[in-house]
């Protein structure tokens, strides 16, 4: 079996104005779906980040991707990464997730492998979690993951705002009833790094008031705070984050995390800390361990490098001693299948997966069937082979057409946060 072709959709689907500490989200988010086919008719698909750098990058693959066997895909990765010198600052500090050029091979092979795994999934008639050497569990946990947030659906207005307006601890409690009777989730994550350090230790106090210690909760500022604040929080939501929440990136670096937990420890406060913003890759693992700077590691196969590697992750992680959950980004049915089957064969997964899914629409899902239902905050692991989804064509062709016709074609929540609500803005790390 050979791949015969590579196909690139470059979509556009509409993001409400969610705030963190990198800014604003601009009304639309950028994702690519890539297309494979090989020479004896299947296809496999994948969804990664849009814009021109991915696509480019994907562009650069082609040349090696035509006439690959499916099967074979270590190969590729080495010959992606040839010639490539380690070292360079691959962290999320910075840039948002998939902006840091350092960490595009990864990507690249990623999109490909999941692809890739697509195909064989529907070569062998199993689903892509049996093809990683079997799941472990069928239905796979998700997180609510709470914005604050300015007014508006997103996209060219005509999206409904769900949410509505949530610059406060009431209104997020709101949010979080709505998306938790909605969907079922069963952890809560809060983007934080947006208010007062004090607003945002209000608002994690009210939603364990509202949902009860059953519901662990975890906060995520991208590293707004500095060490004193880290730990003036932690020390604040000592009871809030009990019961297996975290504190994720509170601050900027390893060694800054490793003298939170230092100090959350010596107050005799245990709360654990993760990290998707400081641990991008596995060198950075062992690293994170030794300085006690984190005990949850976020996977994440889009940058991670596929399935595979999220799986090797886990068991590293597992010998370690650390727990393992997953990130997201704003992305369609596509990505959340992909990370659905791999968190299924992660015999390790401490935490229930993160997933931006709610705050996309039904209008711009692109895979048959409208969106992938959840039950009970999970998602169930269909029967069908490979990820189990096909695209919708016409769909497919409103996310291009949308795409086509926005100015922008790279994700840069400081520009949009300027444009719309402070000209003056700046990434400021430490902010607080
Ligand atoms: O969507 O604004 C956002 C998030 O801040 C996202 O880009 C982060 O990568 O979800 C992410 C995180 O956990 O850091
Ligand atoms: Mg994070």
């Amino acid at each position: 079996m050979k791949i015969s072709s590579l196909q690139l959709h470059s979509i556009a689907i509409a993001d409400p104005p969610l705030r963190s500490s990198y800014g604003l989200h601009a009304p639309w988010a950028l994702r690519t779906i890539v297309e494979l086919r090989t020479d004896d008719g299947i296809t496999g698909v994948s969804e990664t980040y849009g814009g021109d750098a991915p696509r480019a990058a994907l562009e650069r693959a082609r040349e090696h991707v035509i006439g690959m066997d499916p099967f074979r895909l270590a190969g590729f990765l080495q010959y992606l990464n040839r010639g490539r010198t380690s070292g360079g600052d691959r962290s999320q500090t910075w840039l948002v997730p998939g902006e840091n050029p350092l960490d595009q091979n990864n990507r690249t092979f990623a999109a490909v492998e999941i692809a890739c795994l697509d195909i064989i999934g529907k070569a062998v008639g199993k689903p892509v979690c049996d093809l990683l050497g079997g799941r472990v569990r069928d239905r796979v946990p998700f997180s609510a993951y709470l914005f604050y947030k300015h007014v508006g659906g997103g996209g060219d207005g005509q999206y409904e705002d769900r949410y509505g307006e949530v610059l406060s601890a009431k209104t997020a409690v709101r949010e979080c009833r709505d998306m938790v009777d909605e969907y079922g989730f069963k952890e809560v994550k809060l983007k934080a790094g947006v208010l007062e350090p004090a607003v945002e230790i209000e608002t994690l106090r009210e939603l364990r008031a509202e949902f009860g210690p059953r519901v662990p909760l975890r906060i995520d500022p991208n590293c707004a705070w500095s060490v004193d604040t880290s730990v003036h929080v932690g020390e604040s939501l000592r009871e809030a984050l009990s019961g297996g929440g975290y504190l994720e990136d509170p601050c900027p670096s390893l060694e800054g995390m490793s003298e939170v937990r230092r100090r959350l420890l010596e107050n005799g406060i245990e709360v654990p800390l993760a990290s998707n913003v400081a641990v991008t890759g596995f060198g950075d693992v062992p690293k994170a361990r030794d300085l006690q700077a984190v005990q949850i590691v976020l996977s994440d196969p889009h940058y991670w490098g596929g399935l595979r590697q999220v799986q090797y992750l886990s068991h590293l992680c597992e010998v370690l001693g650390l727990g393992m959950s997953m990130h997201s980004n704003s992305h369609l049915g596509v990505s959340l299948m992909a990370m659905a089957h791999v968190a299924a064969a992660c015999p390790l997964l401490t935490h229930a997966c993160d997933t931006h899914y709610p705050w996309q629409t039904e209008k711009d899902e692109i895979v048959e069937g409208g969106r992938i239902r959840f039950q009970e905050g999970a998602v169930a692991i269909p029967d069908k082979p490979g990820l189990g989804v096909e695209l919708n064509r016409d769909q497919l062709a409103r996310g291009c057409e949308r795409y086509e016709k926005i100015p922008f074609r790279k994700r840069d929540d400081e520009a949009e946060m300027r444009k719309h609500v402070d000209p003056n803005w700046k990434r400021v790390l430490p902010r607080w």
